[in-house]
């Protein structure tokens, strides 16, 4: 009933910072003018109320963003990488899948427009404008772009019942359940221990929809106070309800109205919601012989009920298609859960640096750094004089320090080598 897919994402590449310098007639010696290399496009996953399953997602296995162009010269910033948005159901679950089958929660998209950055596109690496200095006028120097990251998302939609079924305790609210969807329900328990409700899809003809039992009506449960935010969820985002009663219950409509005011009482919208009567247990010769006088009694309220037997099915085809024709006519109005907003922001991927100490050796992990050592052109000589003074403007040099580096030490920085 719920549809799932593994899906594997890349942002794209940052371009790579350039090495330039100005040519103008006049200037003999023109400034370096080496420009930035545009950041690559991240992957957002955005639900989208116009999208009703995760089917597309099946066919191709990876998504990637658009790559950041190199910078130019004259300054000039490379064109950033187009973001790439997949558009999912409203209720899709987004997570890391790992190899292990274990998933790390990333957000729960409830409301159309939400969205989340899965993969965030790569840094465009600095061109060599950016590493003049006062003694260092002319940086032959630049840095590559940050490479963009690549992950496995696992994507579950979660259905969300459209019809919700109420009703007194023993009205039959669970067989109905099962006798119109594939659905298992609990029938004959009354502690509702589950804090997932139990859905099932109602089928009728090429159409569908989705149904929910709401138990614990009773009076003064307040709808239950031990229900889960999942089961609130659904109880508030039904569009209709199928009003249950029971037609071997002593006062069936007394029924109807106390478990009328319990849902006001929790929620008002949830009380204004439409309702189809219906009243159950048309098999026993003894709601037979009352029928009629229950059919009285509530056309004094107002109210036109359809006869079932949950458990012949008798009526349950008609009391469906009357959900189904009441359920098209109510607006597409969804009422907003007031649940905190759940949007992960992954971090840039290049925040941490570490300094370790190998042998008698300092080993600098510095990606920001190790990108410029694999960046276009320096000299090793030029590269180390680089790094020394992008070392004090990281904060490493006092890592280094507080590490215990002494002059002439060796520090080792992705491929190169250098003396301290
Ligand atoms: N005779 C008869 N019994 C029913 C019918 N529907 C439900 N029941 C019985 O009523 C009891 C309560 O049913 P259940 O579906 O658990 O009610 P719920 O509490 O509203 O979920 C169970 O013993 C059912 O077998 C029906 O149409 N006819
Ligand atoms: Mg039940």
């Amino acid at each position: 009933m719920l549809d799932k897919v593994l899906i594997a994402v890349k942002s794209g590449d940052g371009g790579d910072g350039i090495i330039g310098f100005r040519r103008e007639k006049f200037v003999p010696f023109g400034g370096p003018d080496g420009g930035d290399g545009g950041s690559g496009g991240s992957v957002i996953i955005r639900a989208d109320e116009s999208v009703d399953s995760l089917r597309k997602y099946r066919q191709k296995k990876l998504y990637r963003a658009g790559n950041g162009r190199s910078g130019g010269g004259n300054n000039k910033h490379g064109r950033r990488g187009q973001d790439l948005v997949l558009t999912v159901p409203l209720g899709t679950v987004v997570s890391y899948g790992e190899a292990d089958g274990e998933n790390i929660f990333i957000a729960d998209l409830e409301r159309s427009g939400d969205e989340v950055v899965v993969a965030r596109g790569g840094s465009g690496g600095w061109g060599n404008a950016h590493y003049v200095t006062s003694t260092k006028q002319a940086p032959h120097i630049a840095q590559r772009g940050e490479p963009g990251g690549e992950y496995s998302i696992f994507l579950e939609m979660r259905l969300i019942a459209d019809v919700g079924v109420i009703g007194y305790p023993n009205a039959g609210k669970s067989t109905l359940l099962a006798s119109a969807s594939e659905a298992k329900p609990k029938i004959d328990s009354y502690a509702f221990t589950t804090v997932e409700p139990v859905l099932g899809v109602v089928d009728i003809g090429q159409e569908s929809f989705i149904m929910a039992e709401i138990p614990g009506l009773v009076k003064g449960a307040h709808l239950g106070r031990g229900l889960g935010h999942d089961f609130l969820r659904h109880i508030l985002r039904t569009k209709i309800l199928i009003h249950l009663i029971s037609g071997s219950s002593g006062s069936p409509v007394e029924d109807m109205m106390q478990v009328n005011e319990e849902l006001s009482l929790f929620d008002v919208s949830l009380a204004r919601k439409p309702q189809v009567v219906s009243i159950n247990k048309i098999d026993l010769p003894e709601v037979k012989a009352r029928l009629s006088g229950i059919r009285d009694a509530l056309s004094v309220v107002g109210v036109k009920a359809i006869v079932i037997s949950a458990a012949t099915g008798q009526g349950v085809s008609e009391l469906m298609s009357e959900a189904m024709r009441v359920l098209k006519g109510v607006a597409e109005e969804v009422k907003s859960v007031g649940v905190p907003e759940k949007v992960f922001r992954p971090q840039p991927r290049e925040a941490v640096f570490s300094v370790s100490k190998v042998g008698n050796e300092f080993v600098l992990s510095v990606p920001e750094l190790e990108r410029l050592v694999a960046g276009a052109g320096a000299s090793a000589t030029e590269l180390r004089w680089q790094l020394n003074s992008q070392l004090q403007r990281l904060g490493v040099k006092k890592a280094l320090e507080r590490a215990g580096i002494k002059p002439g030490d060796k520090i080792r920085c992705g491929d190169l080598e250098w003396e301290w």
